[in-house]
């Protein structure tokens, strides 16, 4: 299988997150992607090709320009406020309460806030998405990533891996979060609804619920999207991802989220996979993007759902066995030791190459 790598990740280079208000060490950091690099290449079934540039105008296509712009000129904004932090996290967010009563048009109206300190809450959905001087050039390089993967399936591959670096799929039209700053899922897909003209399916296999993507595809009838996830009644994101959000208006019913309990077995991850897959299978479109995430395994420091690595194999396999080209991009997993091993597994699988 080709695998779409670039070193340019190293630049968003992050030592410590915040959580409950207080600095810890970063989960999303360079080591996970390296680590992948390191067993794909050390498997010897994968062979590496560099990202092209893409330019931003599919990175507009879902994303507000102004989110652009905010991430390119953060870094050199808070360093000319004088801002003098090692990274740089929101304090204040206009949370929907804060409009309460007042018509929605009035807060889609306010304007994004001139001070670094206002911009971050704005812009962003959570504390724990440390921007570094990097990130805005890596957050790029991992579109390219993504969008030359959709080149190389386009192209006649039957499934491609995208080694995305920051991952994507928390990120919405006009907000970062969630380790997420451009969703390279939602490009993608995006790319393949316009190149091809075919319906396109996302399935999200992360422990965490995509909300960006539901966000943006939300009044899609071209693109579906379905997660298998946490419950946000006891997980990060919180506030997307129940079962009872299935789309509107072009969109409705094509937005399938199944929240799962703590300490979900192999077992019941495949029972569920099993439902998107018909959910996928009763539509047209040849091909689907995934969300990888092995955050679902059962050591991840931020996960509880138990998996272990012979299952990833088989989930690959068992998408590939829908017989659509996989574009398959990577999003979270935190646990280092396990990560390759559980990448190796699942892209073999898609490839229905046993395990070794
Ligand atoms: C792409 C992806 O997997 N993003 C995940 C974002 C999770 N954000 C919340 C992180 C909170 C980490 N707190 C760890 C404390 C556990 N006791
Ligand atoms: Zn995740």
């Amino acid at each position: 299988m080709k695998a779409v790598y670039t070193a340019a990740h190293l630049a968003h280079d992050v030592t410590y997150e915040t959580y409950l208000g207080q600095p810890l060490p970063a989960n999303e950091i360079s080591e996970r992607a390296e680590l992948i690099r390191q067993s794909l290449q050390g498997d010897g079934g994968f062979s590496f090709v560099a990202p092209t540039d893409h330019g931003e105008a599919p990175i507009t296509a879902v994303h507000d320009p102004g989110l652009v712009r905010f991430l390119e000129s953060a870094w050199a904004d808070a360093r000319r406020e004088q801002l003098d932090v090692p990274y740089l996290v929101a304090d204040t967010y206009p949370t929907i309460k804060l409009y309460e009563g007042m018509s929605p048009d009035f807060a889609a109206a306010q304007p994004a806030p001139e001070a670094v300190a206002g911009a971050l809450g704005w812009w962003g959905l959570d504390t724990s998405n440390p921007i570094v001087e990097g990130t805005y050039g890596a957050a790029r390089a991992a579109v390219d990533v993504a969008l030359t993967t959709v080149d190389l399936v386009l192209g006649g591959e039957q499934a491609a891996y995208g080694l995305c670096r920051p991952p994507g799929h928390h990120a919405a039209r006009s907000m970062a979060g969630g380790y997420c700053f451009f969703n390279n899922v939602a490009i993608a897909a995006e790319a393949i609804a316009r190149s091809t003209g075919e319906r396109v399916a996302v399935l999200d296999v992360d422990y965490h619920h995509g909300n960006g993507t539901q966000q943006i595809f939300w009044r899609r009838g071209d693109v579906f999207y379905a997660s298998i996830h946490a419950d946000p009644m006891r997980q990060y994101p919180f506030f997307l991802g129940h079962g009872h959000e299935r789309g509107e208006g072009d969109g409705q019913g094509e937005n399938l989220n199944l929240p799962q309990p703590a300490g979900l077995t192999n077992d019941g991850y495949l029972a569920a996979l099993d439902r998107v897959l018909e959910a996928i299978a009763e539509r047209p479109g040849s091909v689907i993007v995934v969300s990888l995430g092995f955050d679902t395994y059962g050591r991840d420091p931020i996960g509880d759902f138990a998996l272990t690595t012979p299952v990833y194999h088989e989930v690959g396999r068992r998408v590939a066995a829908t017989g659509r080209r996989l574009v398959i991009l990577q999003e979270g997993g935190y646990y280092r030791p396990a990560l390759g091993d559980n990448a190796v597994a699942w892209l073999r699988g898609a490839e229905s190459r046993p395990l070794a």
